[in-house]
């Protein structure tokens, strides 16, 4: 029940609150690039964490600052007086006049150059002066005609990557993260389940599938009369513009910029419509295969033999039909699922809401919006027994990173807290602690010793080869304190690459010294990523799934690390998290 009224406080983000973060965000940015002085980058910082808070609020700012004006805004953790006053400027008159001065200086198109990786708020300065470089064709082109390099700091090979990072940059827009659409794509689902005459209506596609990015939403919903339907799906005031209606099928683009496709079909056609619709094509392509083995045709009406439709209604009797095992939406890649289906043997995978606990925790005492009792109180609400207070580590001074004495002192401040917490409910003292360019950690072993957890991380030295980028991980893996290995390739979707690991490697030391490996489920990172995740399932290493929140209202991310592990095909037993605390903290190392 909490769980799911949490959950809402994520559903209701709106839009005016990505609007503010947006230009909390842009002001960040151009403080970086348009200010040498040394505290710009502490400032920009400042605009950043106000912009992850005001994205993550459960209310609307504009609400709060109308309820209670400026004093409304400083009561949200990390908004000072001057961010508070950019906040009432921009809710009043729809600009900041700081900000507009300084797109005016630096005239850069920040949302195609904010976020490139390897090219940093410096560099993004020096190509402006030097190239008049101001967004991402001009330094496609730049670096096309060999211009790059006269940048100081820039070499040919810098040139190369660069155009590199263009490409990956490219392919991945028009792809939207999961995460950041769906709210939106449940909201239309269920406004569609109340349309007059609905039976049933789910969002199929890649978001069934729980992709990690989604090119469009394709709906389904049953219903014996297809006309109110379509006349609510083109006229919902999320649509910006219908491309194109048919008599069951539409095609429209909503106002967040992203496409939703609709096909209305009888409820006796409900279960072959949905297999059709959910794909993933090529494992429907393998099945129509079978089906014509069978001396039988499969399409989205049905399965049939001759004119007689021999099932349809149900997923579960379509799967029937052609001799095989329904399956989760999330295995069905064409990856091996159908020859396991054949055979009865689709494994049991790790359920949603399944989690106990949640081991990678921030608070305010590093870089979190909130009070450890507060993680400690919102992680209880959403219906978790424990999670584990993982605050970043020193040589992380911008995150506010502890030392050894700090975690000390946190741990019993943490131990305090357990015996006032209710229910039993159990915060594990822990950290982040920061893997160093040679491998070595940040924090002393004595000191990790008396931690209850410990998970590694690398957070910097992104350039260095695949050689060094493993031999850091798998020496961190090999630290007997080292219990975790957090977001083991430091990506983030469509923004950044991460930097390069031999995987199969790490996953074999995780095997050899019982590390378990993390499945970070805030939706930039999903890192472990599906097809990493399942190798390390396949060699029976442990995974964690962590929110790796920053403000309670992030647990409910811990749904789309869950969908990763499932697309891995884990299994309870194959996430150490699903385990009561005691019992996690016996099988870990
Ligand atoms: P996306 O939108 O790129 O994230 O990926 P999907 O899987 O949602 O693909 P989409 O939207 O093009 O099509 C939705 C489903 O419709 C897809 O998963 C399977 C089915 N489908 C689409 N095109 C074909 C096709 O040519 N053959 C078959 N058998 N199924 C198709
Ligand atoms: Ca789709
Ligand atoms: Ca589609
Ligand atoms: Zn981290």
């Amino acid at each position: 029940m909490l769980r799911s009224r949490l959950a809402g406080l994520y559903y209701c983000l709106t839009k005016k609150n990505s609007d503010v973060a947006k230009v909390m965000r842009d002001l960040g940015f151009l403080t970086e690039v348009g200010e040498d002085d040394p505290n710009a980058q502490f400032r920009a910082r400042a605009y950043y964490r106000a912009a992850d808070t005001i994205a993550s609020l459960p209310e609307d700012v504009a609400v709060m600052y109308s309820r209670n004006g400026i004093k409304g805004l400083l009561e949200i953790p990390s908004i000072g007086k001057a961010i508070a006053a950019k906040i009432e400027e921009y809710i009043k008159t729809g600009k900041v006049h700081t900000l507009e001065k300084m797109k005016a200086e630096i005239p850069i198109n920040i949302d195609e150059l904010y976020g490139l990786e390897g090219v940093g708020p410096k560099t993004i300065r020096a190509l402006y002066d030097k190239l008049q470089v101001k967004n991402l064709a001009d330094l496609e082109k730049a670096a096309r005609e060999g211009r790059l390099r006269t940048v100081p700091g820039f070499t040919e090979r810098k040139e190369q990557d660069v155009l590199k990072k263009i490409e990956f940059f490219r392919t991945g827009r028009g792809r939207h993260i999961i995460g950041e659409v769906y709210p939106l794509i449940k909201q239309i689902e269920k406004s569609l389940l109340q349309v007059a005459g609905v039976k049933n209506a789910v969002a199929a596609g890649s978001v069934r599938r729980m992709k990690e990015t989604i090119g469009d939403i394709d709906y389904l919903v049953a219903a014996s009369d297809p006309e109110p339907v379509m006349d609510f799906f083109t006229k919902m005031p999320e649509v910006q513009e219908v491309f194109g209606r048919g008599p069951a099928k539409a095609f429209v683009r909503l106002t967040s910029g992203i496409d939703a496709d609709l096909l209305v079909v009888p409820e006796e056609s409900w279960g072959s419509a949905l297999q059709y619709f959910t794909g993933s094509k090529e494992h429907s392509v393998e099945l129509r295969k079978i089906a014509l083995s069978k001396g039988l045709r499969l399409n989205e009406w049905g399965v049939f033999k001759g004119e007689k439709r021999v099932a349809g209604a149900a997923e579960e009797e379509v799967y029937q039909a052609l001799g095989l095992q329904w399956m989760p939406p999330e295995m069905r890649e064409n990856a091996g699922e159908i020859e396991l289906a054949r055979q009865n043997r689709i494994p049991k995978l790790v359920e949603y809401g399944s989690l106990k606990g949640d081991l990678q925790v921030h608070s305010e005492n590093s870089d979190g919006t909130a009070t450890i009792e507060e993680m400690a109180r919102g992680a209880k609400a959403f219906g978790l027994d424990y999670i584990a207070i993982t605050d970043h580590t020193k040589s992380l001074a911008l995150a506010g990173g502890l030392d050894g004495q700090e975690l000390l002192e946190q741990a019993q401040k943490i131990a305090e807290l357990n015996d006032r917490l209710e229910g039993g409910f159990r915060v594990l003292a822990s950290a982040e602690v920061n893997i160093m360019k040679d491998g070595s950690l940040d924090i002393a072993d004595n000191v990790l010793d008396k931690l209850d957890i410990v998970g590694a991380a690398i957070h910097s030295h992104f350039n260095l080869p695949v050689e060094a980028q493993t031999e850091r991980l798998t020496r961190a893996a090999k630290n007997p304190n080292v219990d975790i290995l957090f977001h083991p390739t430091g990506r983030l979707i469509n923004k950044r690459l991460g930097y390069p690991v031999d995987i199969e490697q790490v996953i074999e030391v995780a095997k050899d010294t019982g590390t378990v490996l993390e499945i970070d489920a805030h939706y930039d990172r999903l890192d472990l990523k599906d097809e990493y995740a399942r190798m390390a399932v396949k060699k029976g290493v442990k995974l964690v799934v962590d929110s790796d929140a920053h403000h309670p209202i992030h647990y409910a991310f811990l749904m789309f690390g869950v969908a990763q592990a499932r697309r891995g095909w884990a299994t309870p037993a194959d996430v150490l998290n699903t385990l009561p605390a005691d019992r996690l903290l016996k099988v870990l190392k």
